[in-house]
């Protein structure tokens, strides 16, 4: 009965004639021609670092829902690049990937990608509070003396960074993505990134979550400044739930706490291959990722 479940869970895309664009941890993107990109979420989930060898039911859709509600929700401050996520309107070509596609897919205009990644924290966690001990500045942001591991900061703050030739992403400060991007569009990024941030975590807040930190990516395209890739999931963001909310202490994550605590229980060394995950732990982060929909969007996904 239960394999059902598992029959569903995608965790490689198999699409044998077309061009692979990019792949990530997660999602995977294939060029269809000049204009348009196939965005597809996998069901696969990194921890660590690193992707673990068992997929969590549903949370390709989880991730690609989760992007379309708040692109629609956002549309009055930034265009985005959906194009469109009905399988039944994408081209006749990829009709026999339908049962692939559904649910878990968009295709999205062709950027000119900014090469900066708009990160906006309205709380102190991970690197940005190793940063504030170490300093008492987050990304060159001089801040009040006082705060506590996992504090609101007085007003969300923009901390770009760039991906580093090792895969992570390095904070860089305001004054250095001026000379990458341009300090007009470099402004511009930022305005947008904190308003869109401030809009949604307000929602997200009165739903009973706290979007502690988030990343943006924005493109150019011939409807200007562009929202892209994915926006405010749980794969790019630091989701808490409000109800257990302790500043003082690191967060739980909202939707890889089993997986992080089953990691650490096994004492896995947190080098290749990454372990599997037992079936409660994938069908329990499972739930987690459907409830993080609900929560926000306040439907259900079929399931
Ligand atoms: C684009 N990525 C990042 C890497 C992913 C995503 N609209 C766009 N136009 C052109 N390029 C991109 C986008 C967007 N969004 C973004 N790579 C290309 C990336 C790996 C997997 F899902």
């Amino acid at each position: 009965m239960n394999s059902n479940l598992l029959d569903s869970v995608i965790l490689q895309t198999d699409f044998p004639d077309l061009r692979l664009h990019a792949s990530g941890k997660v999602r995977d993107v294939y060029q269809l021609d000049e204009d348009r990109l196939l965005f597809v979420a996998t069901d696969r989930i990194s921890a660590f670092d690193y992707v673990l060898a068992t997929g969590i039911p549903h949370k390709g859709r989880v991730l690609s829902q989760i992007s379309l509600f708040w692109f629609d929700f956002l549309g009055d401050i930034v265009p985005n690049h959906v194009l469109t996520a009905d399988v039944e309107r994408y081209p006749e070509a990829l009709q026999k990937y339908a049962d692939q596609l559904r649910g878990r897919s968009m295709i999205v205009q062709r950027a000119e990608m900014f090469p900066v990644e708009c990160v906006v924290r309205g709380y102190i966690s991970g690197s940005a509070w190793k940063e504030y001990q170490a300093s008492g500045k987050v990304c060159g942001i001089d801040l009040p003396s006082g705060l506590r591991e996992s504090d609101a900061f007085p007003e969300p703050i923009f901390t770009p960074a760039t991906k580093a030739v090792s895969g992570h992403d390095e904070n860089i400060p305001f004054s250095r993505m001026c000379e990458i991007v341009g300090t007009e569009s470099a402004s511009h990024l930022r305005d947008l990134t904190l308003r869109i941030y401030k809009k949604a975590a307000a929602y997200a807040r009165q739903r009973g979550i706290i979007i502690a930190d988030t990343k943006f990516e924005f493109g150019r395209t011939a409807q200007g400044i562009t929202l892209a890739d994915e926006v405010l999931t749980p794969d790019s963001s630091r989701f808490w739930p409000a109800d257990k909310y302790t500043p003082g202490s690191p967060q739980e994550s909202y939707d890889k706490q089993y997986v992080r605590d089953y990691l650490e229980q096994i004492r896995w060394n947190k080098q290749p291959p990454a372990p599997a995950l037992p079936t409660e732990v994938a069908s329990g982060t499972s739930e987690k990722y459907l409830d993080a929909y609900l929560q926000i969007t306040g439907r259900k996904l079929d399931v």
